[in-house]
């Protein structure tokens, strides 16, 4: 398991938040995520073996929100 922390500057509300949530959740090889709407931040627990980081962004990027890697 790896934990990745991500930044995406327009989450802004809980609407962002449950649109990440469900959007990424569900992704084959990822355990969890939290986003934190005060910090914009992505917290994503995966198992690498299963799914990249740059999956992980790619699938941000399409549900609306493009972000970076800030830990990990
Ligand atoms: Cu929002």
């Amino acid at each position: 398991m790896r934990n990745v922390e991500l930044s995406a500057k327009d989450i802004s509300c809980n609407h962002c938040k449950m649109t990440i949530e469900n959007g990424i959740s569900g992704s084959v090889g990822v355990t969890s995520v939290q986003v934190d709407i005060d910090t914009k931040k992505v917290d994503v627990i995966f198992d690498e073996s299963k799914i990249t980081v740059d999956t992980l962004l790619g699938q941000l990027l399409e549900l609306g929100y493009p972000a970076e890697v800030t830990v990990g």
